[in-house]
């Protein structure tokens, strides 16, 4: 009478689902499979009949805690090289430009990156990714950045496919259509943007390979002009927008993210009350970046208490970056943003489930334990999904299963 694929039973379950106590908790809970998707979840005892009765296999999870896989809506982990010194150097009191100038920096990064084939990039990027996995991400943003031309722009884009394929998980390709200014056109700002939004864009979104544009506005990267100017393409594309935003002064990156009705802004930490309003109004998500706070021993948070009072959803993300977040676990983000930023449990937990999918166009796919939402879920050695913001360092995540397949157990290298 096998009516499911699978059943997970003896586990407590966190749906993620919106809800008084925030986290969705069922105690003595089942959860139902039927291929790569989730057919039924809630009380074990509400189940129409025994366990090995309705499923063609059944899972003990040992009373363990189950949630939604985890998404990192924000990441750089594709790149060459790495930038150690630069923080040697910034710890011992260097500015960004002066680490610039001794060739530090993106631009150094970028230099690293234009040399490796897509192939080489894809598996210098394996051990960051895989420790992403291994804490429990079952979804992963991936940008492009630090390429600056658009054959290398291109190769990252592609370097993300083949980095989705080798791990087996899915990977939400963004194109960072302008990051910095390359040397090339170091005294062209305008042929640079203009490269950008006429060549750059167009190509990528005829060969399909990057879902959304993002864009760093900000006083060392980009103007709100410029950056208008690559949303627009964008839009006139087909693709999403996403903006780095307001991350080092208020540029109005949030309300410019918001004109153009962004998945999401990001960073926020010199928002404005306006531009809090018009995130609200346009319905995208604020992401928040806790690792390059810390790095940059940033002193000037994002405006939590405005998002949580105007109701702008918040998620939290690695940012993982060979420059300012070199962090490859999100637990440890979440622990970071409810430690500086004043996140509760929940919304730390609700930051890198359903709000993280929406900041990445998913939600009605993942983010939530819900029938037909992807059977993407995590079990955890913790009593409680507070503790998945409260450990430093330790993840505490048992198993990981992804369109219904239990993934072998991967380990952070
Ligand atoms: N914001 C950041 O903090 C990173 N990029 C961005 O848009 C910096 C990236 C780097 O320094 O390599
Ligand atoms: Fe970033």
């Amino acid at each position: 009478m096998s009516v499911w694929d699978q059943i997970w039973t003896d586990i407590r379950v966190a749906t993620g689902a919106p809800g008084d106590d925030g986290f969705g908790l069922i105690e003595a809970a089942a959860l139902a499979i039927t291929g790569d998707r989730i057919a039924w979840v809630g009380a074990a005892g509400d189940l129409p009949a025994a366990p090995q009765q309705l499923a063609r296999r059944v899972h003990a999870g040992g009373g363990r805690l189950l949630t939604p896989g985890l998404i990192d809506c924000h990441t750089h982990v594709l790149f060459g090289g790495d930038r150690a010194l630069d923080f040697d150097l910034r710890t011992q009191g260097a500015s960004y430009a002066e680490i610039a100038a001794a060739g530090g920096g993106i631009r150094s990064t970028v230099a690293h990156t234009r040399h490796l084939s897509a192939e080489e990039l894809a598996q210098a990027a394996l051990p960051r990714a895989a420790a992403l996995l291994a804490d429990g991400v079952t979804t992963l943003e991936v940008k492009s950045g630090y390429g600056l031309d658009v054959a290398t722009e291109l190769k990252m884009l592609e370097a993300a496919r083949l980095l989705g394929e080798r791990l087996d998980v899915e990977i939400v390709p963004t194109l960072l259509a302008l990051h910095a200014l390359p040397p090339e056109f170091a005294n062209d700002r305008a042929g640079f943007v203009d490269r950008v939004v006429g060549e750059l864009i167009p190509a990528a979104a005829a060969a399909g390979l990057a879902v959304a544009v993002d864009v760093f506005c900000e006083s060392i990267a980009f103007t709100p002009g410029e950056c208008e100017r690559a949303l627009a393409a964008a839009c006139a594309h087909g693709l999403a927008v996403k903006v780095h935003a307001d991350q080092l002064s208020d540029l109005g990156g949030a309300a410019l993210a918001a004109r153009y009705g962004a998945l999401s802004a990001d960073h926020l930490e010199y928002t404005s009350p306006a531009g809090v309003e018009a995130l609200a109004a346009s319905g995208s998500v604020a992401v928040l970046l806790p690792g390059a706070y810390l790095m940059l021993a940033e002193t000037r948070r994002p405006p939590v208490a405005a998002l949580r009072a105007a109701g702008v959803p918040i998620a939290v993300a690695t940012d993982l970056n060979p420059g300012t977040s070199p962090c490859t676990s999100l637990p440890l983000a979440v622990t970071l943003a409810r430690a500086q930023f004043g996140l509760t449990a929940a919304e730390g937990f609700a930051g890198v489930t359903r709000h993280a999918a929406r900041a990445l166009g998913l939600a009605g796919s993942r983010g939530v334990l819900a029938a037909g939402l992807r059977a993407d879920f995590c079990l955890w050695d913790l009593a409680h999904p507070r503790e998945l913001g409260y450990w430093l360092g330790r993840g505490g995540c048992h198993a990981v299963v992804r369109g219904g397949r239990l993934r072998p157990t991967t380990t952070r290298t």
